[in-house]
C-alpha cells in the first residue's frame, strides 16, 4: 500500500480524543490512509508517537496542511465534543473546502442541530451527514454500531469505508443507510434513550437483590452472570456481571459499592423524553430512567429524608430462589417493553420528520457493536420483517406471548418491591405501560370532562359524532 502523503488520504479525522483516537486505529487497521488533525497539536503530537501504526496515518498540524492531505472530493469525520464545538470546526473548515467535499458529524449531536448544519452546508454545494456511533472506546477501535443519516449521494462516498470499520454480525456490518437529514443522530438518541431505560431496569434489580434479598457483590456477579447465558443475555448484562466481580485494589472491597450514587448524564436520555413528548409518542421507562438519574443527584436531601420518612422493612424474609426467577423474567419483559417505546418513538418521528426509516435496518445495525445490543434484537429484528409497519413491537405475535407469558412476573416484581418499599419505578412504568396499551377504554373521558368543565376545551362522545361543550355547573 502506498504511504499517504499530500492529497491521497482516503479520510481526515478531526479531533483525537476517546473516540477519534480509537476509530484512526480502526481505519487505518481495515487498510484507509487517515490524516488526523486536533485543536491541540501536543496530542497529536503524542498520538503520533504512541501509535505503531503511523505509517498510516498522516498528522496535520494546522488546518490548512490536515486539508491538503485529503483525496478529492474530501470526506472528513469530526470528532469532537457536541455543541458549539462541532460548529466551531465546521466554521473553521469551510474556507478550505470545495463543492461536494463532505463533512461527517460522528458526535452525539442533538438532531435539531443536524439538520441546522445540514441546510447550512447544503447551501455552500458540500455534503453533510450525521453518524450515529454506539459502541464506546471498544467498539471504535474493533467495531462500533454506526447509524448514518445525510444524502444517499454521502452515504454512497463512504459505504466500502463505514462497512469496513462496523461491528460485523453473522458475516454482515452493522451499518446501513437509515434515511436522510438528522436522521442517524436522532436514531442514535433514541438508542441511548433505550440504553438509560435498560440501565434503570438493570439497577432497579441490583436494589432489590441487594436491600430487599440480601445478596452480596459476589452472588450478584453469579447472577447476572447466569442470566447472560439466557433470553437476557446481553452486552449490559454481561458488563454488570463483571461490575460486581470486580475488586477495589485500595480496600478489597467491591469497587461497586465504593462508588457514590449519583448518576451523571450527557442529554441524551433526555433529549429522547423531551422529543417523544413534543411527538406525543410516550417513553415512560426512559422518561422515569432521566427522572431517576436526576433524583440520584439529591443525595443530601435523601439522606435527611431517610430519617424522618420510615417506610417498611426493605428486607424480603422469604426465599430469594423464586423472586430472582421473578426477576429474571420480568426483566426481560419490561427490556421489550422498553425497546417497543424506543422504536414506537422511531416510528412516529419517520413520519413526522420524514425520514423514511427502514425499522428493521435500525435493529439489525443495533445487533452488535453498540451498548444495547441484546439477543433479543433477533427476535425484535424478525417482527419487522414480517411486519414493516407495525404499530408496535407489543402486537407482534411472538413477542407479545413472551411478554403475556412474563407478565404475572412484572406483577409479582411491582407488587412485592411496593410492599417492601423499593423503588421499582422503571419496572412499574413498563408494567403500566403494558396494561394501558392493552385497554380497550381507558379513563380519559373524565380528564375531558374535566377539561370541558374548567376550559370549555370541549369533547366527543362515543354514541354520536361531533364536538360538545357542557355547562357543567348546574345554576
Ligand atoms: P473527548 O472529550 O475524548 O475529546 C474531545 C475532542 O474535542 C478533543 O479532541 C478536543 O480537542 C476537541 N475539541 C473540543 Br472539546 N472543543 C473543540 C473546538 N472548539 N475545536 C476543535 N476541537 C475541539 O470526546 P470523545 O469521548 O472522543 O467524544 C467525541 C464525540 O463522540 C462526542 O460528541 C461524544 O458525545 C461522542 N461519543 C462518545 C462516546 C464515548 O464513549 N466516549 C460514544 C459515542 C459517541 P483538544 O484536544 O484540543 O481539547
Amino acid at each position: 500500500m502506498a504511504i499517504p502523503g499530500v492529497g491521497n488520504c482516503e479520510m481526515g479525522l478531526v479531533g483525537l480524543g476517546v473516540m477519534g483516537r480509537n476509530l484512526v486505529l480502526n481505519l487505518t487497521d481495515k487498510g484507509f490512509p487517515v490524516a488526523v488533525y486536533n485543536r491541540t497539536p501536543e496530542r497529536t503530537r503524542e498520538f503520533m508517537e504512541r501509535e505503531v501504526t503511523w505509517q498510516n496515518i498522516r498528522p496535520g498540524y494546522t488546518l490548512e496542511e490536515f486539508v491538503g492531505l485529503l483525496r478529492r472530493p474530501r470526506a472528513i469525520l469530526i470528532l469532537v465534543t457536541a455543541g458549539s464545538p462541532m460548529d466551531a470546526v465546521i466554521e473553521e473548515l469551510l474556507p478550505l473546502l470545495g463543492p461536494r467535499d463532505l463533512i461527517i458529524d460522528g458526535g452525539n449531536s442533538h438532531f435539531i442541530d443536524t439538520s441546522r448544519r445540514s441546510r447550512l452546508l447544503a447551501e455552500k454545494g458540500l455534503l453533510f451527514m450525521g453518524l450515529g456511533i454506539s459502541g464506546g472506546e471498544q467498539g471504535a477501535r474493533h467495531g462500533p454500531s454506526l447509524m448514518p443519516g445525510g444524502s444517499p449521494e454521502a452515504y454512497a462516498r463512504v459505504q466500502t469505508l463505514l462497512e469496513a470499520i462496523a461491528a460485523q454480525k453473522d458475516g454482515k456490518p452493522c451499518v446501513a443507510y437509515l434515511g436522510n437529514g438528522s436522521c442517524g443522530h436522532y436514531v442514535k438518541m433514541v438508542h441511548n434513550g433505550i440504553e438509560y431505560g435498560l440501565m434503570q431496569l438493570l439497577a432497579e434489580t441490583y436494589d432489590f437483590m441487594k436491600r430487599g434479598l440480601g445478596l452480596t457483590a459476589p452472588d450478584l456477579a453469579a447472577v447476572y452472570e447466569g442470566w447472560n447465558h439466557t433470553e437476557l443475555h446481553s452486552y449490559l448484562v454481561e458488563i454488570t456481571a463483571k461490575i460486581f466481580r470486580r475488586q477495589d485494589e485500595a480496600t478489597g472491597q467491591p469497587l461497586v459499592e465504593l462508588i457514590l450514587d449519583q448518576a451523571k448524564q450527557k442529554g441524551t436520555g433526555m433529549w429522547t423524553s423531551w422529543d417523544a413528548m413534543d411527538l406525543q409518542s410516550p417513553t415512560p421507562v426512559i422518561d422515569v430512567a432521566v427522572g431517576m438519574r436526576d433524583l440520584s443527584g439529591y443525595k443530601v436531601q435523601r439522606e435527611e429524608a431517610a430519617q424522618v420518612l420510615p417506610g417498611p422493612p426493605a428486607r424480603y424474609h422469604g426465599a430469594p430462589g423464586a423472586i430472582i426467577t421473578h426477576l429474571q423474567r420480568a426483566l426481560y419483559a419490561a427490556m421489550v417493553i422498553t425497546y417497543a417505546q424506543g422504536l414506537a418513538l422511531l416510528s412516529r418521528a419517520s413520519r413526522a420528520y420524514r425520514y423514511d426509516l427502514n425499522l428493521e435496518a435500525v435493529v439489525r445495525v443495533w445487533r452488535a457493536g453498540c451498548i444495547i445490543r441484546a439477543a433479543v434484537l433477533e427476535d425484535i429484528r424478525g417482527a419487522y420483517q414480517t411486519q414493516p409497519g407495525l404499530p408496535n413491537l407489543l402486537l407482534d405475535p411472538r413477542l407479545g406471548k413472551e411478554i403475556l407469558a412474563r407478565q404475572n412476573d412484572l406483577r409479582a416484581v411491582a407488587s412485592l418491591a411496593a410492599h417492601q418499599g423499593l423503588p421499582v419505578p422503571a419496572f412499574m412504568a413498563a408494567l403500566a405501560y403494558f396494561d394501558a396499551y392493552r385497554s380497550p377504554v381507558l379513563p380519559a373521558n373524565l380528564t375531558q370532562a374535566q377539561r370541558d368543565f374548567f376550559g370549555a376545551h370541549t369533547y366527543e362522545r362515543v354514541d354520536m359524532p361531533g364536538v360538545f361543550h357542557t355547562e357543567w355547573e348546574e345554576e
